[in-house]
């Protein structure tokens, strides 16, 4: 069977992935995937040329938006890194929906791309297969810097 491919290749840059600033913001909550996701994000920013890269670490994804309001001025894009499984309660619906629409709120807000690079899942297997979607996340990253 073909799989197809959901997004096309990294396109046309119009600046050079070497002068953009980077930065991640990384929940600590469920820490073994979003530690994971991190590494992985690095490792291909770097490959498409990255070099000024920083991390910062918040307790929860809920935390996310107000990091990244408070660095967003001194980077070109931020990678917003967490992981929501969902629970026995509710607490997971307003954790994701806060986090999600923080997280726009401020990237319109401060005109900055902010990559929503935070996992909303079911349980743990779940997680562990989408580690592999922060490659795609440090692409959206460096194209929306480069290009916007
Ligand atoms: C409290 C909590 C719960 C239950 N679940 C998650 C989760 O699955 N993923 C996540 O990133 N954070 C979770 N948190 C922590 C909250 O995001 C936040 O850090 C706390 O409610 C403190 O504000």
């Amino acid at each position: 069977m073909k799989l197809s491919k959901s997004q096309p290749e990294l396109g046309v840059l119009d600046k050079d992935p070497s002068k953009i600033k980077i930065a991640l913001v990384k929940a600590k909550f469920n820490y073994d995937i979003t530690e994971e996701m991190e590494t992985v994000a690095i490792k291909r920013l770097k490959e498409l040329g990255v070099k000024n890269i920083s991390s910062y670490e918040v307790p929860g994804s809920f935390e996310i938006p107000y990091a990244c309001k408070k660095i967003s001025k001194n980077y070109d894009a931020i990678i917003a890194i967490g992981c929501i499984i969902e629970g026995e309660t509710d607490h997971y619906k307003f954790i994701s929906e806060n986090s999600s629409i923080g997280i726009q709120k401020v990237s319109i807000e401060e005109e900055k791309p902010i990559i929503f690079a935070v996992l909303t899942v079911k349980n743990h297997d779940q997680a562990t297969e989408r580690i592999k979607n922060a490659i795609t996340y440090a692409e959206n990253a460096v194209e929306m810097a480069c290009n916007f």
